[in-house]
Parts: C-alpha cells; structure tokens; sequence
C-alpha cells in the first residue's frame, strides 16, 4: 500500500507539474501570437519578394492575392505587444514599450504602405508601381525592425 500511496503521489505530482507547464502565461501567449503572425506575414511576403527579384516568374494573381493577405495581417500584431510581455522566446526590445507611441506609429506606416500594395497590385498591368511600392513595404518592415527588432 506505502508504495502505490508514494506512486500515485508521484504521478499527480507529475501531472499537476505538466498542467502548470503546459498552461502558458497570458504573456507567453502574446508573444506566441504575434510571432504566428510576424511568420504568417514573412511566409506570404517571401514569394512577392521572389517575384520583384525575379527569382520567380511574376504571377499577377498571386501577388495580389498575398499582398491581401499582409495588408490583412499587417494590422494584428500590435494588439500582441501587451504590457510586460518581453518574455521567453522574443526578439523585441525594450524600446517597443518604452517608446510605444513611436512603435505604432511605424506599425502604422506597414499597415498604411501594406494596404497601398494590396490597392496598386490589383491592376495586373501596373507591374512596375507594385515592384515600387513593395519597397516601400519592405523598407518599413525594416525601419521597425531596425529600431525594435534584436538582430
Ligand atoms: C521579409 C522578412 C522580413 C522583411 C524584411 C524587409 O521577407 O522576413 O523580416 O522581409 O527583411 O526588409
């Protein structure tokens, strides 16, 4: 009997240990939301990218099917960057939140540049316009990054 009392103690010492593990912390679960989103950004923009380097053949209904897609996304992951959630697994500086009103503001800039691509690559004949205001796009995922972004 000792020894099935001590394993069962075991065992729900170990589980209790696991729910407690596996149960992230409101913070954990900001960063993990808006890194799926930063991922979901990058796995749409790196086909676009291709296609303005021309790595890739320009297809016109998937760019402008992509760039729908990050002008959509460019405008959720400041609603992740919650307070004290510089936390585990992140590539944020501290500037985000000590100077978070520049932070939305370039955040802005991405959303406004992003919804400018997604409008400019609906005209499949307005190739060079799109290739032009992709760098733009890039050029603020850059600027941010460069100022919020650890390397
Ligand atoms: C990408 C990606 C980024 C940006 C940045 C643009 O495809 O993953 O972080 O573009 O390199 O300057």
């Amino acid at each position: 009997m000792k020894l099935k009392a001590a394993l069962f103690c075991s065992v729900a010492a170990l589980a209790t240990a696991g729910v407690s593990a596996a149960e992230p912390t409101p913070a954990e679960r900001a960063v993990g939301y808006r890194k799926g989103v930063f991922h979901a950004i990058a796995w749409n923009f790196g086909p676009m990218a291709g296609m303005v380097k021309k790595e890739i053949p320009f297809d016109a209904d998937d760019f402008a099917l992509r760039a729908q897609r990050v002008a959509f996304l460019s405008t959720l992951p400041l609603e992740g960057f919650i307070p004290d959630s510089r936390v585990g697994n992140t590539d944020a500086k501290p500037a985000v939140w000590e100077e978070m009103d520049e932070f939305k503001s370039m955040m802005q800039t991405f959303e406004t540049e992003a919804a400018t691509l997604a409008e400019v690559a609906k005209d499949a004949n307005e190739v060079t316009a799109v290739r032009a205001q992709f760098a733009k796009v890039g050029q603020a995922c850059k600027d941010c990054h460069d100022k919020f972004k650890e390397d």
